[in-house]
């Protein structure tokens, strides 16, 4: 392939970070039209282009080279360079900046009834989970044998439909987990969204306007404290 004229930034196309993630983007100046409902989005006054997709694509497009760079959380990126690495392939990916939005935590829950005294307690049960990796990293250290049950979502229904004994999903406020019954007993991981950056080599024209909008967000990040 010949070399790329425009830098390519890959930002969740509809969820909880898009939004966030546009207005970033937004508040460093690019000029974006993304009234379309494209996959990619081109920057009217810069040299950059937005693919939009599932955030679960973003850190592989990354660590593939096939964008320069992501914005996603940090909890995906950890899931899949877990993934990765178990398939000895590339997860080379620089955490640039930690971003002020996404935040929540990563949390074990189990029904209000279950007396719960420590992950221990966890031993041989199923957990249903969209991120098996990171809860088999925590539980392992723990020594604690347990079972998964992979939900891409409605992961909080799962021990009310009898398809698992706890649950371990994302929690920002605590009101899904509460509207179903579930009490948070261990948060295993914190995360929030992160600016990565691929592996691939910049032109210096594209380095100085990565360090411009490095410092852009940064303003903008101080702004709002
Ligand atoms: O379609 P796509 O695959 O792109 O999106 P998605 O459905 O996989 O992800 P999305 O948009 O739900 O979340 C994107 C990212 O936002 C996550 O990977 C996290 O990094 C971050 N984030 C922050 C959250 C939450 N807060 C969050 N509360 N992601 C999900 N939730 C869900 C959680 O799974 C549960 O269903 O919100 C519910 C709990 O919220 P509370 O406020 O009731 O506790
Ligand atoms: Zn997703």
């Amino acid at each position: 392939m010949t070399e790329q004229k425009r830098l390519r930034i890959a930002i969740q196309k509809s969820g909880r970070l898009s939004d966030d993630s546009q207005a970033l983007l937004k508040s460093c100046g690019m000029k974006i039209n993304l009234r379309q409902q494209r996959l990619i989005a081109h920057s009217e006054n810069m040299p950059v282009d937005l693919l939009r997709v599932r955030d679960d694509d973003i850190p592989g497009l990354v660590m593939d080279g096939v964008v320069d760079f992501g914005i996603v959380g940090e909890n995906v990126l950890e899931e899949e360079t877990m993934l990765r690495s178990a398939k000895n392939e590339p997860t080379d990916c620089e955490i640039l900046k930690r971003l002020d939005f996404g935040d929540c935590r990563f949390s074990l829950a189990v029904a209000e009834e279950f007396n719960y005294t420590g992950p221990q307690c966890l031993a041989n049960k199923r957990i249903a989970t969209s991120y098996p990796g990171i809860l088999k990293r925590y539980l392992d250290a723990q020594g604690v044998p347990f079972s998964t049950c992979m939900l891409a979502g409605s992961v909080e229904v799962a021990t009310r439909a009898g398809l698992a004994d706890a649950i371990c999903d994302l929690v920002s406020t605590g009101a899904t987990l509460e509207a179903n019954g579930l009490k948070e007993v261990e948060v295993i991981y914190r995360s929030q969204a992160v600016l990565i950056k691929s592996k691939n080599k910049l032109s210096d024209e594209h380095q100085e306007l990565l360090d411009k909008l490095l410092m852009r967000m940064q303003g903008t990040m101080e702004a709002k404290e």
